[in-house]
């Protein structure tokens, strides 16, 4: 059975932003499981979610967490699933903070992390590991480059004809 993708967010108001890393992924075909889970606030749950995780068939975990954002490295710690963190810009820092909490991470247990806000490259970050065993997915997203090639190449064309004669 195909891996599903758990994506996880601190609070639910940085659903605006997770919406883009969803979005990628059901374009995808992929299950994308949504929860609202927080290092500080619902510690306990978001421990069980995370050493449970692979056992429930998720093959990449999604966190996204703003502030001194822990969520992606406390989850990290509770299981050996790849996680991809997403900072979100959610305080008078702009980031900053979550950015640097998400990535710093000490030896031992690692956190992928995207840009801030950077929640579309998360989904397809995940896509690309799940799609390391599965070949139909890993065509999906040759085709995504294929397109995304073609677009520039077509911006690129219009920009000379209107600059280059
Ligand atoms: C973090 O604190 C959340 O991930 C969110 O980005 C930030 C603010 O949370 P709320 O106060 O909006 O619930 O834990």
């Amino acid at each position: 059975m195909n891996k599903k993708v758990a994506v996880l967010m601190g609070s639910d108001s940085d659903l605006p932003v997770v919406k883009g890393a969803i979005k990628a992924l059901r374009d995808l075909d992929i299950t994308a499981e949504v929860h609202v889970l927080s290092a500080h606030r619902t510690p306990d749950q978001a421990g069980k979610f995370a050493a449970e995780a692979k056992a429930n068939g998720f093959g990449a975990i999604i966190c996204a967490a703003g502030k001194a954002a822990h969520l992606a490295g406390v989850i990290a710690a509770h299981t050996v699933l790849p996680v991809i963190g997403i900072p979100i810009k959610s305080s008078a820092l702009d980031g900053m903070d979550a950015l640097l909490s998400t990535v710093q991470m000490p030896k031992g247990i690692p956190v992928a992390t995207v840009a801030i806000d950077g929640a579309e490259n998360a989904g397809l970050l995940a896509a690309q590991i799940l799609a390391v065993h599965d070949e139909e997915l890993a065509a999906k997203l040759e085709e995504m480059r294929a397109a995304m090639t073609r677009d520039v190449l077509e911006k690129d064309a219009r920009i000379q004809s209107e600059f280059n004669m």
